[in-house]
């Protein structure tokens, strides 16, 4: 009996975490993978084994990384070894194949850090290990074992639209303004703490997909908050959407109070410490609760010291300042919570996008170099006297 109550107590001892933090967002599985050995051969009639299975991995819309770790945990995935050849059947059937199915934005990497590839489009496939050969008389009639290795699957989001604000700006509202996702919103920071994603959906069917994301506080450089971990998921958007709140942000009195034009700076710092690379992206800047009172005048106030930026940020604390100044595409003010300026901010992010696109499109090509290349064609190929 005592026994008993002791151990009914001492599991009562151990508190679960609360489900919305069990249920943890996975981005990254390690995994070991084996390929299926070749069949042996039959060297008396020149039988041949067959060829050990694959394994793939397949890109799925719907898959996640997570179903992947429930059913592989610390166990090898092993494909089907082939068939040995016997007196009635000469050549040996090959091993079944594994196919797993994996998230779109995987990037697949051996253990010694080669990147194996990367899966983005629907149903498009890759080999992670490879079967053995079965037995022929090149090989003495043995089959061979199937490669081994260790793979890590990295999944980051991909998205057109990355969303990126300190804590409680409002990105999960915009997010739930703007599309037809259900994030969690709460008054307090930190409520989102893994990505979602939502579409925007134009009336002539147009889709863009964006990211929301945690939120970045200064010195998430060096993991305060939630930290960097999660910016790797805006690396694969085509654009950023700032969004700052626009009565600036406190995390505790134990902080100093960010001023809205502060909290601006400070992200972009973020990103230039995690990757300078990301400043390059074309990005827009969304001053959110704009419906508080006096909000228009800080944010006028915002809009011309962000004209003038260089000048202002010599007025700022040193420990904040970014050595690169990101510039905005386009400055807007919104409240995600009334709906206010939220089409506006729809049609500027897909014009922006579209920009992009046609900038960055290598199918689209000038028409002076067509020229130029058809004349090259004629020019060889063409009538030519002699
Ligand atoms: N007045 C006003 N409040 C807003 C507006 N947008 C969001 N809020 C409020 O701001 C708080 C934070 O909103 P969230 O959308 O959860 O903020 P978040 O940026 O996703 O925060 P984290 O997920 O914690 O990083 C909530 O209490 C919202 O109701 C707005 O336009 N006006
Ligand atoms: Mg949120």
């Amino acid at each position: 009996m005592v026994f008993l109550s002791r151990t009914w107590l001492a599991v009562k001892e151990i508190k679960r975490p609360r489900k919305y933090l069990r249920n943890k967002f996975i981005d990254t599985v390690r995994l070991h993978v084996k390929g299926g050995t070749g069949g042996t051969g039959l060297p008396k009639f020149g039988g041949l084994g067959g060829q050990g299975g694959c394994i793939y991995c397949v890109g799925k819309e719907k898959a996640d990384l997570k179903t992947i770790m429930n059913k592989y945990r610390a166990k090898t995935i092993t494909a089907g070894h082939g068939e040995d050849s016997r007196k009635t059947k000469i050549v040996g059937n090959p091993g079944a194949d594994v196919k797993l199915e994996v998230p779109l934005g995987v990037t697949i990497f051996r253990e010694d850090g080669k990147v194996l590839g990367s899966i983005d489009k629907e149903d498009e496939m890759l080999i992670v290990a490879r079967g053995g050969p079965g037995g022929t008389k090149e090989n003495d009639f043995l089959g061979h074992f199937g490669q081994i290795h260790h793979i890590r699957l990295d999944l980051k989001l991909i998205a057109d639209i990355g969303l990126v604000g300190f804590p409680n700006a409002g990105k999960s509202s915009l997010l739930k303004a703007i599309s037809r996702a259900k994030p969690r919103i709460a008054s307090y920071p930190f409520t989102t703490i893994k990505p979602n994603k939502g579409t925007i959906q134009y009336d002539d069917l147009r889709q863009i997909t964006i990211a929301d994301l945690p939120g970045l506080i200064e010195g998430a450089h060096i993991n305060i908050g939630l930290g960097h971990k999660f910016l790797k998921h805006v690396e694969r958007t085509k654009l950023l959407l700032f969004i700052a709140d626009i009565e600036g942000f406190r995390l505790s009195p134990k902080y100093p109070k960010r001023t809205c034009l502060e909290t601006i700076i400070l992200l972009n710092k973020e990103l230039e410490l995690y990757d300078e690379e990301l400043l390059n992206k074309p990005a827009i800047l969304a001053v959110n609760k704009l419906d508080l009172v006096d909000a228009d005048k800080t944010f006028s106030e915002v809009k011309e010291s962000l004209k003038n930026i260089h000048e202002v940020i010599k007025t700022m604390p040193e420990e904040i300042r970014p050595e690169r100044i990101i510039k905005f595409e386009d400055i807007i003010g919104i409240s995600a919570l009334k709906g206010s300026c939220i089409d506006e901010l729809k049609q500027i992010l897909r014009k922006r996008l579209d920009d992009f696109a046609e900038e960055n499109n290598p199918d689209i090509i000038e028409p002076s170099t067509i020229l130029r290349k058809n004349r090259a064609i004629i020019r060889e190929r063409g009538p030519q006297v002699t």
